[in-house]
C-alpha cells in the first residue's frame, strides 16, 4: 500500500515553505550567512542535538519558538529558491503533482528582509519546479495572528505584496502561528481587503483552539478552506454543515502529534470525516520539524487506519476538487488519478 499512496497524484495544500528548512540546510545557510545561532540552546550544537529537540515539542507555542529563530539563516532571494527548490524535489519524490505553499512575509520584514526579495526567492523555486518536475504550484500569503491585525493591514497595503497580488505570484492568504489567544474575528477586515483584491482565503483554525474558531473563519472570515480543522469532530452540528458545504479540511497528522493536539495518530477524526463526508487533504504542515513529508504523513494515516484503495482515492480525489488551480490542470490531475487506480494490484 506504501508504493501505492506514493503513485497517487498528491496534492498539497498545507505546507510553510520556512518549516521545510531542514537542519542540515539550516547550519549550511547560517555558516554561508554568517549567521550565529542561540550559543545558549543546546539544541544548536548539532543537527542529531537539532533533530532530538524537534521530536520533544511540548506545544504550538514551544515549535513556533525554533521556527522563527530558524529563519534568521534565510537572508537572500538565493536563500528562499534553494529552500523552495529543496522542499518541490523532495515533494515530487513523494508524488506531489500540485502544491500550494504557505509563506510568512511579517516574520521576514520584522527581521529586515524585504517581502520582494522573499516573494522573488520563491518564485525563482516554483519557476523552476514547474518546468524541471512538471509540478503545478501556487502562493498563499499568511498574516501573523500573534501581531495585531494592524501590522496584517501594513503588509497588505505595502507596495512589494501590491505589486506582487498584481503581477499574480500571490494567489491567496491565510492566518498562522498562535491559535488560543488571537481568534480569527481579529482579523476581519484584512481578510476583506484580501478577498476584494480577489485574492483566496483560507485560516487555521481548530488546530490546538475550539471548533468555534472553525465556525468564525468560515462566517466572519469568509475563507473558502480550514487548516487543520481537527477539532471541528467536537461539534456535530458544525461538522454537518463543512461536509454539506464540500469545505475541505487540510489535516496535518504528524504535525499534531508532534504538537500534542492529539497523544497519536489513533485520536484523529479521520474516520468520523470519512463517514460524515468531511472533505479533507492530508499535508505535512512543517516536515523539517515534525518527521516526515507527506507520504511519511499518508504512510502514518494507513498504517492507523488501514483506508482502502477506495478510501484513499477519494481523499486524493477530494485534494484535487479542493485545489485553487484551474479547471484545465484539475482535468490532467484527474487524469494522473485515473492512471494510479488502473496501476493498483487487485
Ligand atoms: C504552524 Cl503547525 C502551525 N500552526 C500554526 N502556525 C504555524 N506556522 C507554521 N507552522
Ligand atoms: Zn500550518
Amino acid at each position: 500500500m506504501h508504493a501505492y499512496l506514493k503513485a497517487l497524484p498528491k496534492c498539497e495544500h498545507h505546507i510553510h515553505i520556512e518549516g521545510a528548512l531542514m537542519p542540515s540546510l539550516l547550519f549550511d545557510l547560517a555558516s554561508r550567512n554568517n549567521i550565529t545561532l542561540p550559543i545558549e540552546d543546546v539544541a544548536y550544537t548539532s543537527e542529531e542535538a537539532l533533530l532530538d529537540r524537534y521530536n520533544r515539542f511540548t506545544s504550538l507555542d514551544d515549535f513556533l519558538g525554533y521556527y522563527y529563530t530558524a529563519m534568521a539563516v534565510l537572508q537572500h532571494e538565493n536563500d528562499f529558491e534553494a529552500l523552495a527548490w529543496s522542499y518541490f524535489k523532495k515533494a515530487h519524490e513523494d508524488g506531489v503533482v500540485h502544491a500550494e505553499v504557505f509563506f510568512d512575509p511579517q516574520a521576514h520584514l520584522e527581521r529586515g528582509v524585504s517581502v520582494a526579495t522573499v516573494i522573488a526567492g520563491l518564485t525563482a523555486g516554483r519557476t523552476r519546479a514547474e518546468k524541471e518536475l512538471n509540478m503545478s504550484t501556487m502562493l498563499i500569503c499568511c498574516y501573523l495572528r500573534h501581531l495585531p491585525q494592524s501590522a496584517a493591514l501594513e503588509l497588505f497595503d505595502s507596495s512589494d505584496l501590491q505589486a506582487a497580488i498584481t503581477a499574480k505570484e500571490i494567489d491567496g492568504v491565510g492566518l498562522d502561528s498562535s491559535e488560543t489567544p488571537f481568534p480569527p474575528e481579529l482579523f476581519k477586515d484584512v481578510y476583506a481587503k484580501s478577498k476584494s483584491a480577489g485574492l483566496r482565503l483560507t485560516a487555521h483554525a481548530g488546530e490546538e483552539g475550539p471548533a468555534s474558531n472553525i465556525a468564525t473563519s468560515l462566517f466572519v472570515l469568509g475563507v473558502e478552506r480550514i487548516d487543520h480543522g481537527i477539532r471541528l469532530a467536537d461539534d456535530p452540528k458544525l461538522m454537518m454543515k463543512v461536509a454539506r458545504a464540500g469545505t475541505m479540511l487540510s489535516i496535518c497528522p504528524l504535525s499534531n502529534v508532534r504538537l500534542r493536539c492529539v497523544k497519536s495518530v489513533k485520536e484523529l477524526p479521520i474516520p468520523k470525516f470519512l463517514e460524515t463526508g468531511v472533505k479533507f487533504s492530508i499535508n505535512s504542515d512543517d516536515p523539517a520539524y515534525f518527521g516526515g513529508f507527506i507520504l511519511d504523513n499518508y504512510c502514518a494515516v494507513h498504517d492507523e487506519f488501514n483506508l482502502s484503495p477506495q478510501q484513499w482515492e477519494s481523499i486524493a480525489l477530494a485534494g484535487i476538487n479542493g485545489s485553487w488551480c484551474s479547471s484545465a490542470r484539475k482535468s490532467e490531475m484527474l487524469q494522473l488519478l485515473e492512471v494510479a487506480r488502473k496501476a493498483l494490484p487487485s
